[in-house]
């Protein structure tokens, strides 16, 4: 008794730590997508090659052997009938569900922003992305001095939460490396964060929403780099 006693009270405990820890846990949404996706293509994978096969198997199986026969298939009783209709329904169905609800969970991932993400402000001009720093350091996205539109960078190791708007008309902001896209309008805020895990040179901010003219120029290098040379950065950011 004491033993049972003892191993609830362990696992009460060890759930009390778990949930602690499931609410300082930072995720990482760009990875819960990649393995949601992952599984949707596997399952639609099993389901497509069961059910051709099935009809394949059935196609040569049941297929007519001269000009004039005529099927002789038994009558289905009502249980069979229905059990063939819903049986494997349920189980589509089931596997819908199961994949909705990973969907809705990393969804939450999305909109949960971690308490100790920097904030970047972003404010969309037809057509450049301007990024405005806790500090108040401002850096435009607009085109550089090689006609290309400028990096902007963000340091590595640190959640980092876009709080975005628009002064004219309805923009994108679409980073697919991070597997994140959100409109960015006029007279509302919208945001979207990411967790540059790693340092990267290779992300590219789009904006996804034709806006007009030179809106394939709203598309700047979003590189994640370590903390020292994105203070450099943005320090002399702060000089122009
Ligand atoms: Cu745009």
């Amino acid at each position: 008794m004491r033993k049972l006693l003892s191993a609830m009270t362990g696992l009460a405990g060890g759930a009390l730590l778990s949930s602690q820890a499931f609410a300082q846990e930072i995720r990482n949404p760009a990875e819960e997508w990649e393995h949601l996706w992952n599984e949707v293509i596997l399952d639609i994978t099993v389901i497509g090659v069961i059910m051709s096969v099935a009809a394949i198997v059935m196609l040569i199986k049941y297929r007519a052997t001269s000009p004039d026969q005529v099927g002789t298939a038994k009558k289905l009783t009502t249980v069979q009938s229905i059990s063939f209709a819903l049986i494997p329904a349920s189980i589509f169905m089931a596997d819908d569900f199961y994949l909705a609800a990973n969907g809705w969970t990393v969804w939450n991932a999305y909109r949960r922003v971690p308490e100790n993400a920097m904030e970047v402000k972003v404010t969309a001009y037809q057509w450049y992305f301007e990024f405005e720093y806790p500090d108040g350091t401002v850096a435009d996205g607009s085109l550089g001095d090689d006609d290309k539109p400028q990096a902007i960078k963000i340091p590595a190791g640190q959640p980092v939460v876009f709080r975005m708007t628009s002064e004219d008309v309805i923009h994108s902001f679409g980073l697919p490396y991070y597997r994140v896209k959100e409109d960015v309008m006029p007279g509302r805020i919208t945001y979207i964060w990411v967790n540059p895990d790693k340092e990267q040179t290779e992300a590219v901010l789009q904006c996804a929403e034709f806006c007009g003219n030179d809106h394939s120029q709203m598309a700047n290098p979003i590189h994640a780099v370590p903390q020292a040379e994105f203070d450099a950065w943005l320090a002399a950011k702060a000089d122009e």
